[in-house]
């Protein structure tokens, strides 16, 4: 066989660059998406804000969002970012022929969906073995819980079938209706808000095959246990288990249906909401824990703790003689029973306190008001470890049995607590605003800087795009020594008598120059006549927000005596046993701070999201009524200003579309030019063997740029042509290397 032939075979086998490989065995008869976006321009506007003529105005950029919606288009593309608006009704595209449709299809060939995302994820993770995460921000309500079950749903249905696949991933599926009992709860914002962050990750093996999966839960939000805003509701399952359990199990747990017999579902919202279905929800969790392999009597622990909770709720207190004494008795013998703990160290421990002072043992009464504050710590803390136990416990069901593929097959799903304005803030809101600064600072690292900081390397000639860095405000909150957790976290270990007062006087002396930091006596007049003098306010990425500093110390110390925990760890009940731990009792180390813990696994969050490949899912909500049809144009703007979305859009319209390294590319072209086939012998390596390559192939000038390591192309459509050229040349040459095998 002659050399060249030869060489042509090993050419056609090398089918190279993984991230070419969007084009592998695909012949574009089909004109692309970004072209069919063209033709529905009037109709339903563009699929893709890039090919938006007035690209910079917000109007021509609200204005398509809500064509688009208006025709139930939720979907739209920012190049490779996802935009969508939540339509507040359920629309027929998440069907299984949908997830057929788009499954091994390039980005750009079907209309932009959450689907389309996560295929194109998937492949990079299979295909090249990099590392995946879909990220989902946006505000409460804006619809990335929903996001990301349907990521999972794509993923389920379109990976292997194996008896053993499917057991994993009716288990990855099934853990949603669980977490979201015990972790979501009816807001004002939104009816399933997410009170915690949740960082899932899948593993594959090697044939993409999902063979295990592991959840980072982060920050509950402990304290909506024992007290809820007008027309919030507690935690699901308490509904749910009222509504749902059998006469037995009710009996059991001795409750009884009526939410107003307890008072800690009585604060809130007294009553059931239209939109959920608490008996039909307590079904599916009791299916659903049998799934995932909980025992009979897991179930029944765990049952036995969220009726506990509601009796301990009930538990009132006299005061004697400054000595806080139980009302009924009856209710801490219940209570005690169901978690396993003698009632009388119960009932004493709630009515006592002991302080050990380096072998010092001392215990004193409570008074009334710290009675209540115990049982209410109580309840918060049994809850909290409840569910981190839950997280726990699913992350073994979960855990992948035997793992073949490489390190790397993972795919990352984040869907946090989205930025949240209440009329009352507190150390809650301050938390989660956090994580969404955070997190919009990863987008900016990822997106805009990094393409910029790629366009300046390559020597590209580029006019910067503007865009508000929101890096000042992650240090006015966390930077060491003189951010607020730091100047928190003094406060709350300082002796002698620190309040919530002197920590928002320590605030304003450090911070009042700050420009995200507003304090009451600074505060301009129409601003200072809306806020407490127990309040301060920060200038957010995604808006203002003021916060009452009340119970900011209480929260971020997060107390519970001692005698709680050392009745605890006795306890008969097996998961709370194992949630308040001897050893705990036995560590002389003063525990973190929560807001220390909460930075520190928020950090750790982004490191492990920092060394994996991000998809993004950017998430709007079209009104704050939660119904469909209504697009608010100023809601909308506001988001779409703060996402950044239009800064997004400049660096990626001033930008280039794709970006090939030299030997990438020519590896792959070569056989389109004489001059570079079988091999580019001319000087100046494979640089200078592309731009003899596309001199061939006829690029005029504005389609491309010559980097130092890379060729970029401003749009897809030129790659497009160049694959297909490159396929009509494949099968032409195969047809020579059969001619002339069959010759011999
Ligand atoms: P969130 O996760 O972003 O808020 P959700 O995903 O819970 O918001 O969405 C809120 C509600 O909007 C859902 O319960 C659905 O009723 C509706 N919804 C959202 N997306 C869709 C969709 N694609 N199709 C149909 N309905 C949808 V929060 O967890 O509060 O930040 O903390
Ligand atoms: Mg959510």
């Amino acid at each position: 066989m002659s050399i060249e032939i030869i060489s042509l075979i090993y050419g056609l086998m090398e089918d190279i660059s993984p991230r070419c490989s969007i084009m592998e065995c695909k012949s574009f008869t089909t004109l692309p998406n970004m072209e069919t976006g063209l033709h529905e321009r009037d109709r339903a506007g563009v699929q893709d804000f890039v090919l938006l003529e007035n690209y910079q105005s917000d109007e021509a950029f609200i204005e398509n969002l809500k064509k688009r919606f208006k025709e139930d288009l939720i979907y739209t593309y920012i190049g490779q970012v996802l935009i969508s608006v939540n339509p507040y009704k359920q629309l027929p595209i998440y069907s299984d022929a949908h997830v057929k449709a788009y499954r091994n299809k390039h980005f750009y060939e079907m209309p932009p969906h959450v689907f389309a995302v996560t295929d194109n994820a998937f492949r990079s993770l299979i295909e090249e073995n990099r590392g995946q995460c879909v990220l989902i921000s946006g505000e409460s309500g804006s619809g990335k819980t929903e996001a990301s079950k349907k990521v999972l749903q794509f993923i389920a249905a379109c990976s292997g079938n194996q008896t053993t696949v499917e057991g994993v991933k009716d288990k990855l599926l099934k853990s949603n209706p669980v977490l979201e009992a015990f972790g979501n709860a009816k807001t004002n914002r939104n009816d399933n808000s997410s009170r915690f962050g949740k960082y899932m990750d899948i593993q594959f093996d090697f044939k993409g095959a999902p063979v295990g999966g592991n959840i980072l839960n982060y920050l509950l939000e402990k304290s909506r246990v024992v007290a809820q805003m007008g027309g919030e509701r507690n935690f699901h399952i308490f509904y749910q288990l009222l509504a749902g359990a059998d006469e037995t199990l009710l009996q059991e747990l001795r409750l009884e249906r009526a939410l107003d017999r307890y008072s800690y579902l009585t604060d809130g919202l007294n009553g059931s909401v239209t939109s959920i279905n608490d008996a039909e929800s307590f079904k599916q969790v009791q299916q659903a824990l049998s799934v995932i392999d909980f025992s009979k009597e897991e179930q029944r622990d765990i049952f036995g703790i969220v009726a506990s909770i509601l009796h301990l709720g009930n538990i009132g207190f006299n005061e004697v003689e400054g000595n806080a004494k139980v009302k009924s008795r009856d209710l801490v013998v219940t209570a005690a029973r169901l978690l396993g703990v003698n009632a009388s160290e119960l009932e004493a421990a709630l009515t006592h306190r002991t302080i050990d002072a380096r072998g010092d043992v001392v215990t004193s009464p409570l008074n009334q008001e710290l009675a209540i504050y115990a049982r209410d710590a109580l309840s918060k803390a049994v809850y909290d470890r409840l569910f981190s136990w839950l997280v726990q416990r699913l992350n073994i069901s979960l855990q992948a049995k035997e793992v073949r593929g490489g390190r790397n097959n993972v795919m990352g799903i984040l869907d946090i607590y989205g930025f949240e304005i209440f009329q009352k803030n507190s150390l809650e809101q301050f938390c989660i605003n956090f994580c969404n600064e955070k997190l919009q600072q990863l987008f900016i690292e990822l997106t805009l800087k990094s393409e910029q900081d790629e366009y300046r390397r390559e020597g590209i000639e580029w006019i910067p795009v503007e865009y508000f860095d929101n890096k000042v405000i992650c240090n006015l909150i966390e930077e060491k020594h003189k951010g607020i957790i730091s100047i928190l976290d003094e406060e709350c270990l300082r002796p002698g008598e620190p309040s919530d007062k002197t920590f928002l006087e320590k605030l304003t002396q450090k911070l009042s120059l700050h420009h995200h930091y507003v304090c009451h006596e600074k505060a301009p007049a129409h601003i200072k006549k809306i806020m407490l003098r127990d309040e301060f306010r920060l200038v957010h990425y995604a808006g203002e927000v003021t916060y009452s500093v009340n119970g900011f110390l209480d929260k971020n110390n997060d107390l519970l005596f001692r005698d709680l925990k050392e009745t605890l760890s006795k306890a008969g009940n097996g998961i709370v046993r194992s949630c308040f731990p001897e050893k705990e009792l036995r560590s002389l180390k003063r525990p973190e701070t929560a807001i220390t813990q909460f930075r520190a696994s928020l950090n750790n969050l982004m490191d492990i999201l920092m060394c994996k490949e991000p998809s993004y899912i950017r998430c709007i909500k079209p009104n704050d009524l939660q119904t469909a049809t209504i697009f608010n144009d100023e809601l909308v703007l506001h988001q779409v200003k703060y996402l950044g979305l239009m800064e997004n859009l400049r660096v990626r319209r001033a930008g280039f579309a794709y970006r090939r390294t030299y030997d990438l590319f020519l590896e792959r072209y070569k056989p389109l030019s004489k001059s570079t086939w079988p091999n580019y012998k001319g000087p100046g390596g494979s640089k200078a063997g592309v731009q003899q390559l596309v001199k061939d192939l006829g690029w005029d000038e504005e389609k491309f740029r010559v980097g130092e390591t890379k060729l970029f192309i401003r749009w897809p459509r030129t790659l497009f042509d160049t694959e297909d050229a490159y396929q009509a040349k494949k099968h032409d040459i195969a047809a020579i290397i059969q001619a002339h095998w069959k010759g011999l």
